[in-house]
């Protein structure tokens, strides 16, 4: 077992960064279904993050996505956020939802595409700059759907380049972080399809650039824990975009699929002492939540990340050392599921009433009459801008 204070330092440490979007309306390429009370521009985003923070202690930072959380005074909205007790997190941007960018946006034959592109990953910087963000987050849909459609090589190329323009515009404190994505919305060819591309272009680019592991942009039955390993050891995991899926990108609540992957996500983590947060590892949920009520989603999401830390953190890892040296392959092992099999539950509600909280936040959630009062006062919420 390991020391009871290590490990709660390392739950109290811990912050999950919801994300903007998460709490507007999204649905499927089929429907968006709208639900009461859901926030009507980025101050209001804010506020349901700070209620997610308030009642877990563990979602202290909030990303954003540009344009959809585009406001005249970004100073104003660090502040609000500031003023409910959370920060602004990653910097989403967005070079996927414009006629122009029908072949591509960094990757686009076309130069003035490629210009507009650019330019938008620059203005990124600039609202960084203008909101105390640390990180812009990439994700691009280029790609091409047929053989023959462009140079495959020559969009690595233009790919290359406008990174290189932006890490350059890059402030101190500041970095990127490249997500990739098996497929789709290009079916043929993605830009960045996978770890390796991702993590070649931040090798070429520098210290400041590193990978972002969304869990729902592999092929089935990846070893994603494998990919943290690597990236951790050679110091190029910037973050992860935590969901869960079924098929493809399903962008589920993260832990409900496959409570077991992330625990052996957070054990990779853990077993570095990456999960605190001076190593930096940005912990993202990027997820929609069209179904179900948002805020409570998130909550079971952001309590999800915090259990299998916590499982995570209870491994004897001076036991798990011994029967792997020793090649002892059934104790290991049984060490490995003695920890993801402890109920963490009882340990986090105490720790949470030491710390002044409810121990049960979604039950506090329901008590508190905060979804009563947004649906009365909110009328005619916002759209992510997802699944439209
Ligand atoms: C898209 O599939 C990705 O997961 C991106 O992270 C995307 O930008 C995000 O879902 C919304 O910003
Ligand atoms: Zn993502
Ligand atoms: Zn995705």
């Amino acid at each position: 077992m390991s020391d009871h204070s290590a490990i709660t330092a390392g739950i109290r440490g811990l912050g999950v960064e919801t994300a903007s979007w998460a709490y507007a309306n999204s649905g499927t390429r089929f429907k968006v279904f709208a639900q009461p009370g859901v926030p009507r521009d980025p101050f209001e985003k804010i506020d349901d993050a700070a209620v997610v923070h308030r009642l877990t202690g563990a979602a202290p930072t909030v990303a954003l996505h540009i344009p959809w959380d585009k406001v005249d005074d970004y100073d104003r909205l660090a502040k609000h956020a500031e003023a409910q007790g959370v920060r602004i997190g990653a910097i989403n941007s967005n070079v996927f939802q414009d006629d122009d960018y029908k072949l591509g946006s960094v990757c686009s034959p076309d130069p003035v595409v490629r210009r507009k592109a650019t330019d938008h990953l620059l203005e990124c910087i600039d609202i960084m700059d203008a909101t105390g963000s640390d990180t812009l987050k990439l994700w691009f849909a280029d790609g091409t759907n047929y053989p023959g459609q462009d140079s495959i090589r020559a969009r690595q190329d233009r790919l290359a380049e406008a990174l290189r323009e932006t890490y350059a515009r890059l402030g101190d404190g500041q970095r990127m972080l490249l997500e990739y994505k098996l497929f789709e919305p290009s079916f043929y060819t993605m830009d960045v399809p996978d770890w390796g591309t991702s993590y070649a272009h931040c090798l070429e680019l520098g210290p400041r650039a590193q990978v972002v592991i969304d869990t729902g942009h592999h092929a089935p039955g990846t070893n994603i824990e494998f990919i943290v390993a690597f990236l951790l050891r050679a110091h190029k995991l910037g973050g992860f975009d935590f969901n869960s899926r079924f098929y493809a990108d399903d962008d589920l609540m993260v832990g409900a699929a496959d409570p077991f992957q992330l625990f052996r996500i957070m054990h990779e983590i853990v077993s570095v002492g990456a999960h605190t947060p001076q190593a930096g590892i940005a912990f993202m949920l990027d997820q929609c939540h069209n179904i179900e009520a948002k805020i409570p989603a998130i909550i079971r999401s952001v309590l999800n990340v915090q259990e299998m830390t916590a499982k995570a953190l209870m491994l004897d890892n001076t036991a798990l050392a011994a029967a792997q040296g020793s090649g002892d392959v059934l104790a290991a092992n049984q060490i490995f599921m003695d920890a993801f099999y402890t109920d963490v539950r009882p340990m986090l509600a105490s720790l949470r009433e030491e710390d002044g909280r409810d121990p049960d936040p979604m039950a506090a959630y329901h008590r508190s009459g905060y979804a009563e009062t947004i649906a009365a006062e909110r009328a005619g919420g916002e759209q992510a801008g997802w699944g439209a």
